[in-house]
């Protein structure tokens, strides 16, 4: 049995982490994510782009204003805001289900919580900003924590590791202490072993097969991991686009989930409820 959790949210909802895996889906106001680059730029394609995920199952709707591919530049705060406000405020009064801002930046998680997100998903591990752990804290938001080492520009020449498992899961429990000394409760965060981030695909790889292996199991809290349309999928199907990751990312998500993820985080959210729901009955071992 994977191990169970429930992740108070502000608003007073809770969300309840292991019965059946969930899926955040990932609406990307970017106009140069490496996935889904340009997609969603424009507000009522974003906001329509939103609704249709919920339509089709999305547990989680993960806004994002800035590209955290590799190499990628920063944007300024004000523009980030500028890019997912709109979207978070429209999406907050049309969906039932948790908003989470995916940023690294203090200014923007108080901002997009206020307009209605419950979730922040930072992917620095509150090392980038260190206003962010103060944020969290004092909106009670629930946190993604995410493993990572250096900012995007740089993170491919982190990427050298001994134990990948040990050393990630050993920089994580510092970062939870990180967050506990801020004043953000265990009870709020879910951990995140950063694919593609700082990871060359053998880490990546390594980290998906092994999630369940004890130095990350013993960490105590539940996992979302995010293999959607990465790079790391080229080791086994070749040069692709990004698009044309989907069959290999559902193969990524049901490991992920056979290895005891809660969350994963995809594109491609109708077709990877399906994914989820067939892990999740395969995983418990009996039908529907
Ligand atoms: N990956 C990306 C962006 N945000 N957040 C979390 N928690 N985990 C991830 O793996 C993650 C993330 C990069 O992918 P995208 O550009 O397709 O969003």
């Amino acid at each position: 049995m994977r191990r169970t959790y429930k992740l108070s949210l502000p608003d007073g909802r809770a969300l309840c982490l292991g019965e059946r895996t969930l899926v955040m889906g990932i609406l990307n106001v970017t106009p140069d994510s490496f996935a889904d680059g340009g997609l969603h730029v424009d507000l009522g394609h974003a906001i329509d782009a939103g609704l249709a995920m919920v339509e089709s199952g999305a547990d989680i709707i993960d806004v994002g204003g800035e590209s955290t591919r590799p190499g990628a530049d920063e944007v300024p705060a004000d523009e980030e805001l500028r890019r997912v406000l709109p979207v978070i405020e429209g999406l907050a009064r049309q969906v039932a289900v948790p908003l989470s801002i995916d940023t690294w930046k203090a200014d923007v998680a108080r901002a997009a919580v206020e307009a209605g997100a419950a979730i922040v998903n930072d992917i620095s591990g509150l090392q980038f900003d260190p206003g962010l752990a103060g944020v969290v804290a004092w909106t009670r938001a629930a946190l993604v924590l995410m493993h990572t080492r250096g900012r995007p520009a740089v993170m491919a020449r982190h990427a050298t590791y001994g134990d990948v498992v040990g050393e990630v899961a050993a920089e994580l429990q510092a970062r939870l202490g990180a967050a506990e000394r801020a004043g953000i409760s265990r009870d709020a965060i879910i951990l995140d072993p950063g694919i593609g981030f700082a990871k060359g695909a053998e880490h990546s790889v390594a980290l998906v097969a092994r999630l369940d292996a004890t130095p990350l199991r013993a960490l105590g809290r539940p996992w979302l991991v995010g293999p959607s349309r990465k790079s790391f999928l080229r080791a086994a199907i070749g040069e692709r686009p990004a698009e044309e990751r989907d069959w290999a990312t559902a193969a990524a998500v049901t490991a992920a989930i056979l290895h005891g993820a809660h969350v994963v985080r995809v594109h491609r959210v109708a077709e990877m409820v399906q994914v989820a729901r067939v892990a999740d009955m395969i995983r418990a071992g009996r039908a529907g």
